[in-house]
């Protein structure tokens, strides 16, 4: 195929309500989109990224300008590009992987609707239905929490998923547990703890979690290793996986026993494949972690979600739990806590125009023939 033209957009969506992490509280939901258009057709996809560079180094405005003056070049330059190939032109780009991420995705996205293929059946899905579980953020109380989980539980999700920060844990997580002794509970930290916190950690791992979400920091695989040792709740590891080579490592040094796969944290539905297959031949499970995405992100992850290594329910929450108004029509979740997969070619959505055109805040085409910009080598084309 040969990419016309890229286009960048950057929407934002409040969010019903406030989702706060150890890390800090979002409002809304502001990321950047990229349509692709190619000889095959068109594609989508968006970038995890947030507004700041808090859940990892890189942030929207960032993302945006890598996209538009770094990726966009290259991927606009030749006369034609196979998906396969991909990878290795951007290998060339240190770094960013939810940049790269975005333009993989959207390409491939275009490519797979041009073939009219489903992006599930080319990721090897095995589920035509997801099981959902639902990150809960930091609530304001330990009432307020329990509230919220009552809703949760009630509306039929498979997974609760508890943030947690030093101070705002074990008692919490506790009170949880003990009103449903049965429930498939975990924790998030977002990296918040240190090795100083092992007693809260030691306190968790008596709660009958399913896992330990990066309790400790991003860089920190040789730690996070020690406290496996100490901890019968599996570890596993988000922020710290940004690529293929980092789960290898942390599966070889012991460092986790699950690994959460954020398709846009690690470059895109290609690396998240090899991603999959590395921790199925380990016999690590994996899951689909989530950002709020919009319609777009997460039609690309609930087809994530139905590969076959991916066994633990996912943050693949419905379309409401975030959004009054998704950018796609909305996913619905069934009162036996599951989403369909899309089976329609692609990430089989797309958005409906007026709502696109109404969270819209920039956008900016790079077309083929006139993208300038710094190439991969770090001269200036153009
Ligand atoms: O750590 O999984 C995380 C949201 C934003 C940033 C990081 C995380 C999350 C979530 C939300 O947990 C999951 C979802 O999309 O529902
Ligand atoms: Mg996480």
């Amino acid at each position: 195929m040969r990419v016309l033209a890229l286009e960048l957009r950057l929407v934002r969506l409040p969010l019903v309500r406030p989702f706060r992490t150890s890390f800090g509280e979002m409002r809304d939901k502001t990321c950047v989109l990229v349509r692709a258009e190619t000889s095959a057709g068109e594609g989508w996809g968006e970038c995890v990224a947030d507004a700041v560079p808090d859940f990892s180094g890189e942030f929207n405005e960032g993302a945006w300008l890598v996209i538009r003056d770094v990726l966009a070049p290259s991927l606009l330059a030749p006369s034609s590009l196979e998906v396969e190939e991909l990878e290795d032109l951007l290998a060339r780009v240190r770094g960013n992987p939810m940049a790269k991420a975005t333009v993989v995705n959207a390409i491939l996205d275009a490519e797979l609707r041009g073939a009219g293929r489903s992006l599930a059946s080319f990721l090897g899905a095995v589920r035509e239905r997801v099981p959902c579980g639902v990150s809960v953020g930091i609530a304001p109380s330990e009432a307020a929490l329990l509230e919220e989980v009552e809703a949760h539980v009630a509306r039929g999700y498979r997974r609760i998923k508890l943030k947690i920060a030093p101070g705002l844990d074990v008692d919490r997580v506790r009170a949880v547990r003990q009103r449903w002794p049965e429930a498939p509970l975990s924790v998030d930290a977002n990296a918040a703890y240190d090795p100083d916190h092992v007693d809260a950690l030691r306190a968790l791992d008596e709660l009958d979690l399913l896992m330990i979400e990066q309790p400790l920091h991003h860089e920190d695989l040789v730690r996070h290793a020690r406290l496996q040792r100490e901890l019968r709740t599996p570890i596993c590891l988000d922020e710290s996986i940004r690529s293929v080579a980092d789960a290898e490592a942390a599966i070889e040094l012991g460092a986790c026993r699950i690994v959460n796969v954020k398709q846009g944290r690690v470059g895109g539905l290609l690396q998240a494949r090899r991603l999959h297959d590395v921790c199925r031949d380990a016999g690590v499970p994996v899951w689909c972690g989530g950002m709020l995405e919009t319609g777009i992100g997460r039609a690309t992850n609930l087809a994530v979600a139905a590969m076959p290594n991916a066994t633990l329910p996912g943050d693949t929450s419905p379309s409401d739990r975030y959004f009054v108004e998704d950018v796609t029509p909305p996913f619905a979740m069934a009162s036996d806590g599951t989403i369909a997969v899309p089976t329609g070619a692609g990430i089989g959505v797309e958005p409906v125009p007026e709502r696109l055109e109404a969270v819209t805040v920039r956008r900016e085409v790079v077309r083929r023939g006139t993208a300038s910009g710094v190439s991969a080598s770090g001269m200036t084309n153009g």
